[in-house]
């Protein structure tokens, strides 16, 4: 029978970067279950960060990125030998698991919980990309692009609302240019500039060296040594080849 088993040998290409992408599976019915506010919901995104923090405990990627339902986890070491199945399974019902985790211990979410009657399983998609470190680099400024393109969308779409029916409002803003939504929201006194970075432009987690003071008993003074501790980033730059190269991602 083990041989019907035709796809566990299916791995990733040696020597690429591989990045996985998750994505919360009907998180658009998922988020009026959860009465998250709209178009951005912090605590629904602190929840998402902390998954993404207890992944980078339990497999050590290099860079995680991360806006709306979807993560993007660059890995140079992979686990699982490369094995595509592994990796897809596993990764997205790890982040299942841990997104169910902290909803259920948040007393927001929690109590919503209490009182809905179908409260159904919450699963992730996952799938694997591999990449050249330029190709890389492109799709980390492509993810961060929708990310911005989500934010405008988001934005414009329940501003309509208070004037249109759904229907209406998702008609008017299909194949809008970034610049008509933007030039929307100014027409209606929201400057788009003025959201936080995390919601125009994500957010990231990947490791930031740091000082540790400490003591010496034997030499009997007082010695620094550095760590690598992951980090949150909030604000982000606009991605490039420089951002990588800055957080140690790529090498010249
Ligand atoms: N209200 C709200 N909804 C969010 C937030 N983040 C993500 N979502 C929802 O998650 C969806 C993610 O998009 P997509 O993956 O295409 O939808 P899916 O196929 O239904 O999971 C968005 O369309 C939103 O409905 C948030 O902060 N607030
Ligand atoms: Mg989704």
């Amino acid at each position: 029978m083990k041989d019907s088993e035709i796809y566990s040998n299916l791995r990733v290409p040696q020597g690429s970067r591989i990045i996985v992408r998750v994505d919360g599976r009907s998180f658009s019915k998922l988020a009026p279950r959860l009465e998250l506010e709209k178009p951005y919901d912090l605590d629904f995104v602190r929840i998402l960060v902390s998954c993404c923090r207890d992944f980078f405990t339990e497999f050590s990627p290099s860079f995680i990125y991360t806006f709306s339902d979807e993560v993007n986890i660059l890995l140079d070491e992979v686990p699982f030998s490369g094995r595509v199945e592994k990796l897809n399974s596993v990764f997205a019902s790890f982040f299942a698991g841990s997104f169910t985790r902290e909803i259920c211990q948040s007393d927001r979410f929690s109590r919503i919980l209490e009182k809905s009657e179908d409260f159904k399983p919450i699963s992730f998609d996952s799938r694997v990309i591999p990449l050249d470190t330029d190709g890389m680099i492109e799709y980390f400024k492509e993810r961060q692009d929708e990310a911005w393109r989500n934010c405008l969308n988001g934005y414009s779409y329940w501003t309509l609302l208070e004037e249109y029916g759904k229907k209406e409002a998702a008609l008017f803003l299909k194949g809008k240019k970034k610049q008509e939504l933007h030039d929307l929201l100014f027409g209606r006194n929201i400057n788009i500039m003025d959201a936080p970075l995390w919601q125009r432009r994500g957010v990231a987690i990947y490791r930031e060296k740091v000082s540790v003071e400490g003591y010496n008993p034997v030499k009997q003074e007082n010695v620094v040594s550095h760590r690598w501790k992951p980090h949150v980033d909030w604000d982000l730059p606009l991605f490039n080849r420089e951002f990588f190269l800055s957080k140690d991602i790529i090498t010249e």
